[in-house]
């Protein structure tokens, strides 16, 4: 079967709405994912070595998954990812097509590694309220004191998606390398898992160059590598534009990176002001004006 026939794209869609998730295969030639490969692994060795590696924020146990975070300023190679046109068509499906980057890292799972907690990426997102009940302060919200029930779709009404994340394969993703497991269905719950329960999940696989697509409401965590090799992906999450950005890359990019991207991509990575939002000056300016180059005290 070629690329097309695999990856319908209305069948994809289809299954982001019943089952939120899908995978897309075989999406990037092996020679850039061989490039993408080399690139993650030299620069995790080197962050290791400096002692300059970050642990993700869900893990409990060991520390052997670690994240490259920040990509965008780690290779001009990785830029091909966040642009790509079929993760898009899907992410526009769920989010609409305003949306924003909102984070662009490595995830390594290393032979041996702890298991991830069960999550949803937008945990942080208020859930609905009855008019009697008391609101939830949003500013009050940390994943120790969010709601957790079943993975059942939900007898009252939920949030719609905010986040979309597309992760791409860059080794082969199996069960045995812990290929990203997901509880299928759990999108429709309006609640969040016991990070340890114990639910009915499936992983992800596919070859390198694929890429699992889940929506920001869908349980879902690393699996165990009981493999003998590192498992390589990464996350180009997308999140809806009213919302601030995981990673803050308008001020975290370095500036040779900024200066070279497409006025598409300084768009996706949040340049652009949406409905006034992330404005410096003109609320509909294409691309936002950095401190130094704005205008100032005039006058007297
Ligand atoms: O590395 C994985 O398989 C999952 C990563 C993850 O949980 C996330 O990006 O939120």
């Amino acid at each position: 079967m070629n690329t097309t026939e695999l990856n319908n794209i209305q069948s994809l869609k289809n299954q982001m709405d019943s089952e939120g998730y899908c995978i897309v295969h075989d999406l990037i030639p092996p020679d850039i994912i061989t490039q993408m490969h080399q690139r993650i692994d030299s620069q995790a060795s080197a962050e290791k070595q400096l002692e300059v590696t970050t642990q993700d924020q869900v893990q409990t146990d060991g520390d052997k998954n670690q994240w490259v975070y920040m990509l965008i300023n780690k290779g001009l190679i990785f830029q091909k990812l966040f642009e790509n046109e079929v993760a898009h068509e899907i992410v526009e499906h769920v989010l609409g097509p305003h949306f924003l980057l909102s984070d662009f890292s490595a995830t390594i799972t290393h032979p041996g590694n702890g298991q991830m907690g069960l999550h949803k990426d937008q945990w942080w997102f208020p859930e609905p309220r009855m008019p009697a009940e008391p609101h939830q302060r949003c500013g009050s919200i940390d994943r120790s004191n969010v709601s957790k029930g079943l993975p059942c779709v939900a007898k009252s009404p939920i949030n719609p998606p905010v986040i979309c994340n597309v992760l791409w394969m860059i080794s082969d993703f199996t069960v045995d390398n812990g290929g990203t497991r997901i509880v299928p269905g759990s999108h429709l719950s309006g609640t969040n898992p016991e990070p340890h329960g114990n639910y009915k999940t499936i992983n992800s696989t596919g070859r390198a160059g694929s890429a699992v697509i889940f929506e920001g409401r869908t349980w879902h965590s690393a699996d165990l590598n009981t493999s003998n090799a590192s498992r390589y992906g990464i996350t180009t999450y997308y999140g809806a534009p009213q919302f601030r950005q995981m990673l803050n890359f308008t001020y975290g990019m370095k500036q040779e990176v900024t200066n070279n991207l497409s006025s598409k991509s300084r768009a996706l990575l949040g340049f652009k002001p949406w409905g006034g939002y992330g404005a410096t000056g003109d609320q509909h300016a294409e691309s936002i004006v950095q401190g130094d180059d704005q205008i100032g005290e005039l006058g007297d």
